[in-house]
């Protein structure tokens, strides 16, 4: 592995001591020092992930003058944004603090001068899977944006002990495996068991006079649990600022379970323990349906009430009025897991702190804002009355309390509109009645966004119809955008080093910058050494997946990618159809001078979604047959790679040749794997649907591959009725396609396997692929034209990547900071040094 950048390091860093000391004799002897007093090892017994700790922790103290600084500077009275998120997937650690330290080439240098290789301690690296894809990463791309800006920011979030499971392919089918990524400890984490707060459950509420004579309510629970924060320092690049992401840990308080549980009753009490740990265990692994699971609302309740105490707690130490919190907090609800938040706040509020109900709600609406994630219907989050009762009681009253008070707007406004009083209900009352958290957000939060601007445009146009009506200054849109340290300095040091070497590093905190890379396009030996730097890139990805899984690529080839999260939205089977489409052709005529491809898939499914499992399998079966036909010789391979994650993200994005964005117009809310490739230098196939809609804009229409029905286009063709079955019979490509899967081709003769898949596409088909199918195979076809021409692709590639400075996270975050938070910048200054430090 190349140094991603030359070092560069911000001037307070002096005092050369072991643990803050930057010489390589210190970096070194701070090595060894971790390995024997942290690790407990000697250099003979040593395993590398003692290596690995031992370096992490030498990294970490390099951290903690900058994050308890940042800390400090923050309880001077500045405004604060509260990242709620279920889910962080922040990837792997040590290398992105190495860069964003400056201390890459130095600490490699003192690894190798101490005989080890700083790739392989690398490898050894645990990712937290804390979050299932898009959503989950977006919030920790936020995050580093946030602190690159130096604005104020701590994430919450939950710390599942099981993050996203590992997954396996075997015999083709997924096999989930247990995550343990804590088992060998996380050098990254400093727990703090001296903040833990008490989060309440179930019981009932009591209604009373306080002695000065005011009706009051308090909540009886019958069980209380403890939430332990955990803090992850998250460094800017470059600057002081650590922000904090803190993520609880469920545990039990001991003296409550013995009172509950009967003195004496010691197993008893075990048990209940047991129970308060649980909530914190796993990750739910599903990406866009709800199960209504009992302990999902209760992660979801246990972390924000968690989060929102903990904000109160701080601003109390100030000595700050409460009444002023919506001025020294700004939350983010990430989608609406985190929305019982605006329950919670009230309650906070008004119960304990004894805040009168308009003041509270001014104080709460003001400081919520709501990002939606998706326009799935599945996927709106609604909870059934008993079980939240039951769990959540003194919520629900809160919560009522709302909707009666809102609903009366709603009458003032549409005097007799019974059906836009029932929609735009917190509850859900057409048959069992559920507690719907979309428009419990809507209705407690200042400011609502989606995330691409189609996304944005269709949210008023539909789900949140409505509610667009009755409040539309609420409404602003921010696209998404992903991190350029993670996704380009990171993950592809070679490219970073050629665009650095011609344009400076401006461009890694002013992704604009890109831009100075256009006229560029028109060198040839610039091209030329584009060129070679994809290839060596892609050669490094045939090298993984030569090693993983014993197939030999060339990497000459086109290197199609499609790696997200499976769901027949997404479309990995559109995908298949032209594999096969393509393995038809070569197979009729063997001498076709076709453009040779990999088609490479990787993603997970969720364990319990059926078709997502079966799409798995028809890849794998594809690549069976089709990587040991020996007619297709070396002209085709395809490849599913197992275990899809950030770091192997990390590998396959810089690799791509084509990016595949194939999802049905209106039902991706944005992507952001999409920014990923393009930045990287890849092409994109893709339908006009969430920001590929602005990433064609920016890249420009001629070096975008657009296929599909739009979104109207798709709406139309439903209403009209839709039959899938009807292009099957006319055309007899795609027919040829299917009826070969059908024949049992491509499973040993099964006729039975894949029938649930077809008969779905036939007689069905919810996600339009056979609408979309000839459009599709038609780009291809120009992909691969376009492809032969290396110049003009070269071209291409560059364009791409010179324009994608849009799609930066700090761009995100700057529109949140200016849109929906008011917030600034607060630079950090390196003031309180540890004693014989610095
Ligand atoms: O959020 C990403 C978007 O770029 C993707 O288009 C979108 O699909 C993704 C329930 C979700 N939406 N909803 C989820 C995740 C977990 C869960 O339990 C829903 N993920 C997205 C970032 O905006």
């Amino acid at each position: 592995m190349n140094a991603p950048l030359e070092d560069s390091l911000t001037p307070q860093i002096r005092v050369e001591d072991d643990r803050t000391g930057l010489s390589i004799t210190t970096l070194r002897s701070a090595l060894a020092d971790n390995l024997f007093y942290i690790q407990g090892k000697f250099p003979g017994t040593a395993t590398k992930n003692d290596y690995y700790m031992a370096l992490a922790y030498t990294v970490r103290d390099r951290l903690l003058q900058r994050w308890l600084n940042t800390t400090q500077t923050y309880r001077k009275n500045v405004k604060v944004v509260c990242y709620l998120s279920a889910e962080f997937l922040i990837g792997p650690q040590l290398v992105n603090n190495l860069i964003n330290l400056g201390i890459y080439a130095k600490i490699r240098q003192a690894v190798e001068e101490s005989g080890l290789s700083l790739q392989e301690l690398i490898e050894q690296e645990e990712e937290p899977g804390l979050g299932n894809g898009g959503l989950g990463r977006l919030a920790a791309c936020y995050l580093d944006s946030l602190s690159t800006l130096e604005i104020p920011a701590i994430g919450y979030g939950i710390r599942y002990e099981f993050g996203i499971f590992d997954q396996e392919i075997r015999d083709g089918w997924q096999v989930e495996i247990t995550d343990k990524w804590l088992q060998y400890g996380n050098p990254w984490e400093i727990a703090r068991p001296e903040e833990y707060v008490e989060v309440k459950f179930g019981g009932r509420s009591e209604h009373y006079y306080d002695e000065k004579g005011n009706y009051r309510v308090r909540w009886i629970p019958d069980r209380v649990v403890k939430g332990v924060p955990y803090d992850t320092p998250i460094l800017g690049y470059q600057v002081n600022t650590a922000n904090t992401l803190r993520l609880w840990k469920a545990e039990a308080i001991e003296s409550f379970d013995f009172q509950a549980f009967n003195i004496g009753d010691y197993y008893g009490a075990v048990d209940a323990k047991i129970v308060s740990e649980n909530l914190t265990k796993i990750l739910y692994p599903n990406d866009e349906v709800i199960q209504g699971k009992e302990l999902r609302l209760q992660q979801q309740y246990f972390f924000v009430s968690c989060a929102l105490q903990d904000m109160i707690r701080l601003l109390l130490s100030t000595e700050v009025s409460l009444e002023t919190f919506h001025q020294q907090f700004a939350v983010q609800l990430n989608d609406t897991h985190p929305a019982i938040g605006v329950a919670e706040l009230m309650r906070l509020l008004v119960d304990e702190h004894r805040i009168d109900w308009d003041k509270a709600w001014h104080i709460t609406q003001n400081t919520f804002a709501f990002t939606n994630h998706t326009l799935l219907p599945e996927a709106l989050e609604k909870w059934p009355i008993e079980l939240f009762g039951r769990l959540l009681p003194r919520h629900l009253e809160i919560i009522y309390e709302i909707n009666q008070r809102f609903l009366d707007r709603v009458r003032m406004k549409y005097p007799r509109d019974l059906g836009k009083l029932s929609r735009l209900s917190l509850i859900d009352e057409s048959g069992e009645r559920y507690v719907r958290m979309a428009n419990l957000a809507c209705v407690g939060s200042h400011a609502i966004n989606g995330v691409a601007e189609l996304h944005t445009e269709l949210l008023k146009k539909t789900v949140l119809k409505d509610f667009y009506e009755f409040f539309p200054e609420k409404f602003a849109n921010v696209t998404n955008g992903v991190t350029p340290r993670r996704w380009m300095v990171l993950s592809n040091p070679r490219l970073t080093r050629l665009i650095t070497e011609k344009i400076g590093d401006r461009w890694i905190t002013h992704l604009d910058d890109l831009r100075k890379l256009e006229t560029l396009a028109d060198d040839a030996s610039f091209r030329q050494q584009w060129r070679q730097i994809k290839q060596e890139t892609k050669g490094d990805l045939a090298a993984y997946i030569r090693k993983k899984l014993d197939i030999i690529v060339d990497p000459k080839s086109l290197f199609d990618i499609q790696v997200k999260r499976i769901h027949e939205y997404k479309r990995q089977h559109l995908n298949v159809l032209h594999v096969i489409t393509f393995y038809n052709r070569l197979k009729h005529d063997r001498d076709l001078d076709i453009t040779p491809r990999t088609f490479i898939f990787g993603g997970k499914a969720a364990p319990g979604y059926f078709m997502a499992k079966l799409i798995i399998k028809l890849i794998v079966s594809v690549a069976n047959i089709v990587n040991n036909d020996p007619d297709v010789r070396d002209r085709m391979k395809v490849v599913f790679i197992p275990d899809f994650n950030v770091t192997l993200g990390q590998r396959i994005y810089p690799a791509a040749d084509l990016s595949e964005q194939i999802s049905t117009a209106g039902k991706e809310a944005s992507g952001t794997g999409n920014m990923k490739f393009a930045l990287n230098g890849a092409l994109t196939i893709g339908t006009l649907d969430g920001a590929n809609v602005e990433i064609r804009e920016e890249v420009g229409a001629e070096n975008f591959f657009l296929f599909g029905l739009t979104t109207e286009e798709v709406y139309g063709l439903k209403a009209r009725g839709y039959r899938p079955f009807d292009y099957y019979n006319q055309n007899a490509e795609l027919k040829a396609v299917i009826d070969l899967i059908s024949s049992g081709f491509f499973s040993h003769g099964d006729v039975d396997l894949f029938k649930p898949l077809i008969d779905n596409l036939l007689y069905r088909d919810d996600y339009m692929l056979l609408a979309d199918y000839q459009s599709y195979i038609d780009t291809q076809e120009k992909v691969s034209q376009a492809y032969r021409d290396r110049e003009n692709w070269t071209r291409m590639s560059i364009l791409n990547v010179a324009r994608m400075g849009k799609f930066s996270s700090d761009r995100s975050i700057r529109e949140y900071a200016q849109k929906i938070w008011k917030v600034e910048p607060v630079p950090v200054e390196l003031l309180q040094l540890c004693p014989g430090g610095q």
